[in-house]
């Protein structure tokens, strides 16, 4: 595998020249964050994030994400425009020698949470979710109540996206993303680009919207859905596993015997109860997941593609990316490293 860390780009406050630091790591996962879901991204741009990367010492190990524009989900006429554009976008990825594309398929909100430093005994601080909370936030003024995404939506923005979904049950977004995949997947094919779906986080319907990506049935669906091996998963434990009944060490087994798992996110989470969870430090003895069985099975099937530690707490008095702070990810990616090297 290739140990990986996120890197939001050139405004994130973890350097590339401490991430080259962390023993074991190789490469970056990053976007073109600056660019918006309407247009194609240039060329220049990629080799200016490609080159500076290199300079360090690293590679591009994936690109997270490709972000799908809000039309092609909601299957609005639009959305051949949008799709040619996805295409040149990884026609261009791929002349600069990326190799793999993380996505997701989420109606309106990427990952969301209820609390972005929920303090733990030790004095850290972590992501916390609770469907609870999350049911109580008035949408009605907007994303402002909502941790992580105040200033992404305006009262009146939401309220159109959300009657724009309100006739789109999860059959009909099973459907959208069917007609996205038949075009786009024989392409990143031609390419030699493996694309992977991000889980949906959580794992379950909010605010109403539909969400499908959300355990090993719906995966098993998706890469049938188009056969080839560049139709694959980004598979995030902390996302899939807080749902009580994902068997997460042997759904990754079948998938990655099946060569679809083409990027792993690993963390951990700690459940408090329905729909209810924090994150917890990576170790497996730390949360409720068996990291070490995952990587287990991860290993046995000779998985190759890149892995990162995802979200870590904030601790030693770092402050910074709520999930995205350095100490506790280095931690991670030293813990994966060691497990790694330990399976032989
Ligand atoms: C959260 C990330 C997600 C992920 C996207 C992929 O920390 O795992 O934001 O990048 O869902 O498209």
């Amino acid at each position: 595998m290739k140990l990986s860390l996120r890197w939001y780009g050139p405004d994130d406050p973890v350097p590339l020249q401490y991430i080259h630091q962390i023993p074991g790591v190789t490469g970056v996962v990053s976007s073109l964050h600056d660019m918006t879901p309407d247009a194609a991204w240039p060329r220049e741009s990629i080799e200016r994030m490609v080159d500076q990367i290199a300079h360090h010492g690293l590679e591009l190990a994936a690109v997270e994400s490709l972000p799908v524009h809000e039309d092609i989900k909601l299957g609005r006429t639009s959305r051949d425009r949008h799709i040619d554009n996805y295409l040149t976008s990884l026609e261009n990825l791929a002349a600069f020698g990326v190799t793999t594309v993380c996505y997701n398929f989420m109606p309106v909100f990427d990952w969301t949470r209820t609390d972005l430093a929920y303090p733990l005994a030790d004095g850290s601080t972590c992501l916390r979710y609770d469907h609870h909370d999350l049911s109580r936030i008035d949408l009605s003024r907007g994303t402002r109540d909502l941790p992580g995404w105040s200033a992404a939506f305006s009262g009146k923005a939401l309220e159109s996206l959300r009657q724009a979904y309100a006739g789109i049950d999860e059959e009909t977004l099973w459907d959208h993303l069917s007609y996205f995949l038949s075009r786009v997947i024989p392409e990143a094919e031609r390419l030699g680009l493996r694309l992977g779906i991000h889980p949906d986080d959580p794992p379950w319907s909010i605010f109403g919207l539909p969400r499908i990506m959300v355990d090993g049935d719906a995966m098993r669906r998706l890469i049938r859905i188009v056969d080839s091996p560049s139709n694959g998963i980004s598979l995030c434990t902390g996302s899939l596993g807080a749902k009580l009944g994902n068997d997460l060490p042997a759904l990754v087994d079948e998938l990655a015997e099946l060569d679809r798992i083409v990027f792993m996110h690993v963390r951990n989470i700690h459940f408090e109860g329905d729909r209810s969870f924090h994150e917890t430090a990576h170790p497996t003895v730390c949360g409720d997941l068996d990291i070490l069985a995952i990587l287990k099975s991860l290993h046995k099937n000779g998985f190759r593609g890149p892995l990162r530690p995802d979200h870590g707490r904030m601790i030693w008095g770092e402050t910074g990316k709520p999930g995205y702070g350095l100490f506790d990810r280095a931690l991670g990616a030293a813990y994966l490293h060691g497990i790694w090297e330990a399976l032989g």
